[in-house]
């Protein structure tokens, strides 16, 4: 490989050096800590996207975000071409080079090493897109990855401020030549927002015929003063004669993800800061990078709800397994929903017992979902902390663009077949995207003319409690059976088993975190007393069998 190319690579790290002693994984969603210790890796992950892109032909996303985390985290996660996840495969590459010392010669032997198994070469052509969200940190860290995978001969597209599934949105767009829609932000809005408009105006000419519309209710959205905030403004501009919106924690006084935001709100199930609960008739929060989405109101006896990525689910499913009956397509098409462990119970009894859509439970993390959710026509998927989408196969898309055009079939069918295949695409397919999911949520509420509160009631929640405990190690606990059972230390499962037949409809698990230095409990049961009472019981015993 070239001298030059191996001299600017000795300066990019003689300028930002590997902390000694540093130690960092490629984790659930890719490689995250806090923000002063970071520059190192964003060298190695610029090589590695680089090279990603060299062997995939393709364009590659690096996104700079650590979402939900404080201002002073950060992180970097690599997008793969059709818009998902890196593949797992890859994340060997990744903690290979993150495990290497800081030495030019070992650095380069490897990139060599890879480069001859790989099948690629310096001089091939590469692609790799870049954006980051409102971090202070963001724009240096992004600098070092366009540095680094420069050197390899990379081309560069800074997208600069986006939200994480913009920019999984964007890869997808441009590696399949923009049939997924144009490859730049305000093709993204014009996609999802064009099939906002058109399912909502033409529901609303339907019930000026029959009873008149009504306003669209109003709704607050608390933007965790993170770059979703800057996007909503522009949703807002669009779509102000059909939705409603007032945006609260726009980074313009709090800080980001402090206090507010979809993971506090759904941590703490209470009202963030910064946004007042008062006559609102509902709510949400986005998180740092706008990729989770939860939603609650106050009820008339003042009560706070919340609504968490299980109702998604639920509200995801009941729409679009109605259309798929008034289309009669039901039959001919597979239909799924993908949860995790720390799904409600409730939620997964509704949907399999009184839904009749079958779950699947799989590890925490995006990536997983979204590969589990694969195997449907339909593929629905949430985390509970409200990051998710829905996957729509070829086969499913071309037998509604067939039902649409079918003259046999009757107008309810057809109109039945042309609201999904509008719904369609509003969704963001890539990745869960609050601001998609969010419009999709609007536009389900709309058509079924339910409310927040009809939303609500669908199924009752059991009462849950998250817990994060501190260990000395957190690779001490090993899980199995999608992260449902333990296998170390030895007995803590036998003990989790114990307490939890002590509680009626009693369930916990315990996991270590793959984004932060804990391990994280849970439980359910019948009220919410008994909810942490297990936690706390487990917290104690997992403190024990781990000191
Ligand atoms: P970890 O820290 O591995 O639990 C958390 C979330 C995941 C996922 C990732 C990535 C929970 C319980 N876990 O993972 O669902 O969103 O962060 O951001 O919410
Ligand atoms: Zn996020």
């Amino acid at each position: 490989m070239s001298e030059f190319a191996k001299e600017k690579l000795t300066a990019l790290m003689l300028e930002y050096p590997k902390p000694s002693g540093i130690i960092l994984g490629y984790g659930t969603a890719g490689f995250r800590t806090r923000a002063d210790i970071l520059s190192w890796i964003m060298i190695r992950i610029g090589l590695l996207a680089s090279l990603r892109s060299k062997v995939k032909k393709a364009c590659i996303g690096a996104m700079i975000t650590a979402s939900h985390n404080p201002e002073h985290d950060n992180g970097v996660k690599l997008i793969d071409p059709y818009g998902e996840m890196l593949d797992q495969s890859w994340e060997v590459y990744a903690n290979n080079l993150s495990s290497l010392d800081d030495n030019i010669h070992v650095l380069w032997d490897y990139l060599e090493t890879l480069m001859t198994q790989l099948n690629v070469q310096l001089n091939d052509k590469s692609t790799v897109a870049i954006a980051y969200d409102t971090r202070q940190s963001s724009p240096l860290l992004s600098n070092i990855v366009k540095n680094a995978a420069e050197i390899l001969n990379t081309n560069i597209m800074n997208f600069e401020l986006m939200t994480t599934p913009q920019l999984h949105y964007t890869v997808r767009c441009y590696n399949d030549n923009e049939l997924y829609g144009s490859c730049t932000e305000a093709g993204y809005f014009d996609k999802i927002c064009t099939a906002f408009r058109k399912l909502i105006e033409a529901r609303r000419y339907n019930l000026c015929m029959t009873s008149g519309a009504k306003p669209a209710e109003q709704l607050a959205i608390d933007a965790a003063n993170g770059i979703g905030a800057q996007k909503l403004v522009y949703l807002n501009q669009r779509l102000s004669d059909l939705l409603t919106i007032e945006i609260f924690n726009d980074g313009t006084k709090g800080h980001l993800n402090e206090k507010c935001g979809a993971d506090y709100v759904k941590l703490y199930q209470k009202a963030p800061d910064g946004l007042p609960l008062t006559n609102y008739p509902k709510y949400c929060s986005i998180d740092g990078d706008a990729d989770r989405l939860i939603y609650y109101f106050i009820d008339e006896n003042q009560r706070f709800h919340m609504l968490d990525g299980d109702r998604f689910s639920v509200l995801f499913a009941s729409f679009i397994s109605n259309k798929l009956k008034e289309a009669k397509l039901m039959d001919q098409v597979k239909m799924g929903v993908i949860q995790t462990a720390y799904a409600n119970g409730s939620s997964t009894n509704y949907i399999v017992n009184t839904m009749n859509v079958p779950v699947a439970c799989v590890p925490t993390g995006v990536k997983h979902l979204h590969h589990k959710a694969l195997d449907y026509d339909i593929g629905i998927y949430f985390e509970a902390n409200g990051h998710g989408t829905v996957l729509f196969s070829d086969n499913l898309k071309s037998k509604v663009k067939a039902a649409i055009e079918d003259q046999n079939r009757t107008d309810e069918e057809r109109l039945a077949a042309s609201q999904l295949h509008v719904f369609i695409d509003i969704i963001n397919e890539t990745v869960g995207d609050a601001l998609a999911d969010l419009l999709a949520t609007e536009a389900i509420l709309c058509l079924m003319n339910l409310s927040i509160e009809g939303w609500l009631h669908l199924y009752n929640d059991l009462p849950q409690r998250q817990l994060k405990v501190a260990i000395k190690d957190r690779t001490m606990i090993q899980t199995t059976d999608a992260e449902r059972r333990c296998i170390a230390p030895a007995h803590l499962q036998d003990c989790i088993d114990e307490l939890v037949s002590k509680y009626s409809s009693g369930r916990s698990f315990v996991r270590p975190s793959g984004t932060e230095d804990i391990v994280r409990v849970y439980a359910e049961a019948t009220t919410q007393v008994d909810a942490d009472k297990l936690a706390d019981d487990v917290r104690k015993i997992v403190e024990e069998l781990t000191k």
